[in-house]
């Protein structure tokens, strides 16, 4: 069966490319060890004023470290360090951003929680989402699985008792499909946010939603339908993340067949002015992402 190290030099990845990868899905290992013993919150607030929990200090601080050690990165931004880190002694050019611990508020109630990364050459994180060469999450799940793109279509991975990752499905597409999930409270909605729920749910839509990003937006990977995190009355950029959480996830998106919109653009397109800048989001199957995009539109 094919490993991940074979696909990687099938898909012509160069060597710096095909070790960073391969590094940071082995976090995987530790993270999940970690998991048990660090269950508790810290006493901690990242950037965003958030109460940071065990795990999100942990992972970042071990994916850091290991990134910095590799030699392979530039430039590194984590959701949950306030500065763009630059390491300088670095031979290779990649620059990586990271959520390293997504939905970590689940993580006491047991629900699958993630790794977001995503991969720019050229030194610098602040690029559009479109320049990414990988984007890639572990998935923390009854199994652990890498869903990954390198730019030719979406790769699914399960990490074995080996520590070995093994194709589980290859040339991965987004079906058309009627899931949905979305964030924020309905009195919160904007007008066209409501509208669009509400067209959909008359049309049949069925709600998922864990409130861990990652895990929900596999079960849209899978299943077809929409994930949204939108824009709320007193929030116009929502809750997620541009460069952290709607780039990566957004471009696995495309390569699988389906698409990622602020409601108005392509977020894949959006030229990132500071690192940490929030986004509404809507990404899923190319049906749920037209309806999104008409409502917008007739609301201009
Ligand atoms: P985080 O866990 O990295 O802070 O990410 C934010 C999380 C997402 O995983 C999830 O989709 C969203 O926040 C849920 O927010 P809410 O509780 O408002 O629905
Ligand atoms: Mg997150």
């Amino acid at each position: 069966m094919t490993t991940l190290h074979d696909y990687l030099e099938s898909a012509g990845c160069d060597e710096g490319l095909t070790t960073l990868i391969e590094l940071i899905a082995l976090q995987a290992v530790p993270i999940r060890e970690a998991f048990i013993t660090h269950q508790s919150y810290a006493s901690t607030e990242n950037v965003y004023g958030e109460q940071q929990a065990a795990m999100d200090t942990w992972a970042d601080e071990r994916i850091t470290m290991v990134l910095e050690e590799s030699g392979l990165v530039r430039e590194l931004s984590s959701e949950e360090q306030d500065e763009i880190r630059t390491f300088s002694d670095a031979k290779y050019d990649y620059a990586v951003v990271m959520d390293p611990m997504d939905g970590s508020s689940l993580i006491q109630t047991n629900l699958a929680v993630g790794t977001i990364v995503g991969i720019y050459d050229g030194g610098k994180v602040l690029q559009p989402g479109r320049h990414q060469v990988a984007a890639l999450y572990m998935l923390y799940g009854p199994m652990t699985t890498l869903t990954i793109t390198v730019g030719k279509g979406v790769y699914i991975f399960a990490l074995d008792h080996t520590g070995v990752y093994r194709l589980l499905e290859a040339e991965v597409r987004m079906p058309e499909g009627n899931l949905y999930g979305t964030g924020g409270a309905r009195p919160d909605w904007t007008d066209e946010h409501a509208e669009f729920i509400t067209e959909i749910e008359k049309e049949g839509a069925k709600l998922r939603y864990t409130g861990s990003y990652v895990a929900d937006f596999h079960q849209i990977l899978k299943y077809g339908g929409i994930y949204c995190y939108p824009a709320l009355k007193g929030k116009p950029d929502g809750k997620l993340r541009l460069m952290y959480e709607a780039n990566p996830i957004g471009f696995i998106a495309e390569q699988a067949g389906g698409a990622i919109t602020n409601g108005r653009q392509n977020l894949l397109d959006v030229e990132p002015g500071t690192a940490h800048q929030r986004t509404p989001i809507y990404v899923g199957s190319m049906n749920m992402i037209g309806r999104v995009r008409e409502c917008f539109a007739r609301r201009e």
